[in-house]
């Protein structure tokens, strides 16, 4: 997993400048993108009145200076009320808890985790990112499915977009460094094909999701590409931006959004189904109608 630095973040901008770059590229904001990814409708019904804190967690490599308060105002930005916690690691998490928090994240090392505090579930940043990104996708299509899709990068979150890919789209191509990785995919999934080498496979696509540290030449991307790129560190060329139709990137926000539609969303689920079954079991109330009712 890419650990993010300080400067790829010290330069996220501040949302609504992000908002109008993703309107720009596709037409949508970071929060009709988490909402999609989540698979919401009627948004109200999730964001309104969720109180969200933010750890910072001193484990491993320490913080990443500016981790936490971009996370914060993500989240801000979708209307979901977030605060960092004034405490790290073990007192954050019991401040966060005293202080009644809806939901709360942290990120050591090795996971970066929502929890919804009321259902008790978790959502990774891995399958934020590759929702989130998947559904920028689907919007940057304009909701016309792409032939194929290529996966950079057979990851933690280039697996996940496969996946979701296999299911979505008609063929899927994958390429990785490491061409075992590619394999593992095309073996899993019947409509997964595994390309041997990243340049021939980018050179023969027309729709890029770049899941990989790596640098994409711009020499190598076909005129009109569609490249969504949730990938750290974010590298294509002047000739890339030149060639591209849209490059979908940021180095955090897309995939904290979705992590909070996706954790708030266990919250609707679990209402919906209380609703469903208190439905279900109170047959009685038609029999008790008033008389005139009957
Ligand atoms: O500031 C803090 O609390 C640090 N413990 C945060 C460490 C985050 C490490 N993970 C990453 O840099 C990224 C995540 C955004 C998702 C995958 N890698």
């Amino acid at each position: 997993m890419t650990r993010l630095t300080p400067d790829m973040i010290s330069d996220v901008p501040a949302v609504s400048r992000l908002d109008t770059a993703l309107i720009n590229e596709i037409g949508s904001t970071l929060e009709e993108i988490s909402i999609g990814a989540a698979g919401i409708s009627g948004h109200d019904s999730a964001f309104d009145d969720l109180d969200a804190a933010v750890i910072p967690v001193t484990s491993g490599m320490g913080v990443i200076s500016g981790f936490s308060e971009s996370v914060r105002s993500i989240l801000e930005s979708m209307g979901i009320r977030a605060f960092v916690t004034k405490n790290t690691d073990v007192a954050g998490f019991a401040e966060a808890v005293e202080k009644d928090a809806d939901m709360i994240f942290m990120a050591d090392d090795d996971r970066f985790i929502a929890l919804n505090v009321r259902v008790m579930k978790f959502v990774d940043n891995t399958e934020g990112t590759a929702k989130g990104y998947a559904e920028a996708l689907r919007i940057a299509m304009k909701y016309r499915p792409p032939s194929s899709v290529l996966v950079v990068g057979c990851g933690r979150v280039g697996s996940m977009a496969t996946e979701i890919f296999s299911k979505r789209y008609a063929s899927v191509n994958v390429v990785d460094i490491d061409p075992s990785k590619a394999m593992e995919l095309e073996r899993r999934y019947g409509n997964v094909h595994a390309y041997a080498d990243v340049e021939t496979a980018v050179r023969e696509s027309n729709v890029i999701f770049n899941s990989s540290p790596g640098k994409i030449p711009g020499e190598w991307i076909r005129q009109g590409a569609v490249i969504i790129s949730p990938g750290v560190p974010h590298s294509f060329d002047s000739e890339a931006r030149r060639k591209a139709n849209v490059i979908v990137h940021d180095p955090l926000a897309i995939g904290v959004g979705a992590m909070a539609a996706i954790c708030a969303k266990y919250s609707v689920d679990i209402r919906n189904r209380f609703e469903s079954e208190m439905n279900a079991i109170n047959p009685i109330s038609v029999r008790l109608a008033a008389p005139g009712q009957r």
